[in-house]
């Protein structure tokens, strides 16, 4: 069974729609992660032509999946895809240090923008399942993560491959989805 449907049974409405944003450079591990959330579950997905966006739904949750790197053509786009996010999830390839740098500007841009402001932000720092692999603290402080003060943030170490991390990571999730649209 998909995470998703645990996941579903943990919100606290049953009616409310969680929509996710999932993201990552390409290589991260998004696409991956996606099948250990979703499993056999996902009830939809839309590609979204020419944008290399994944709209996956499944029965109460929305994610909306894409790589973040080399996209600068179709940011005045993002817009559409950032409204009423609930949670933002960040992937980065733990192992690859190369790319800490690249991953980490795009991750502020992101940050910076106005529809995602004050959205809870969960990190995972994928592919612990190797050697090479950063830690999650390493990442965080390579990545100047302390410097986050506008949101709840929180970095989780996960292995898409074997799922380990991942149910934690979506419990933070769980629990941080935020109520904008009912309070604003
Ligand atoms: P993306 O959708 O973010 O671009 P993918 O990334 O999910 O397609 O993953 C890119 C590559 O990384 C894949 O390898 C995938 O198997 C691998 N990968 C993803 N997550 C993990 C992980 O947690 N651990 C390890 N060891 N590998 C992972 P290939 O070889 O198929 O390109
Ligand atoms: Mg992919």
């Amino acid at each position: 069974m998909g995470l998703l449907s645990i996941l579903r049974r943990l919100k606290q409405s049953p009616d409310q729609e969680v929509r996710l944003l999932l993201l990552g450079l390409d290589n991260a591990g998004k696409t991956t992660l996606l099948k250990q959330l979703a499993a056999e579950d996902i009830s939809h997905i839309t590609p979204t032509q020419g944008f290399n966006i994944k709209s996956v739904q499944s029965d109460g949750f929305k994610l909306n999946v894409w790589d973040i790197g080399g996209q600068r053509r179709i940011r005045p786009y993002w817009k559409n895809y950032f409204e009423n996010t609930d949670v933002l999830i960040y992937v980065i390839d733990s192992s690859d240090r190369k790319r800490f740098e690249e991953t980490s500007m795009e991750l502020a841009d992101l940050l910076d923008q106005e529809d995602l402001a004050g959205v809870p932000l969960l990190i995972f720092a994928n592919k612990q399942d190797l050697t090479t692999a950063s830690t999650a603290s390493e990442l965080a402080e390579g990545l100047h993560l302390h410097t986050i003060r506008d949101r709840m943030w929180q970095v989780q170490a996960c292995s898409a491959l074997t799922a380990e991390g991942v149910q934690d990571g979506m419990i933070w999730v769980c629990r941080n989805i935020s109520f904008r649209k009912k309070n604003s």
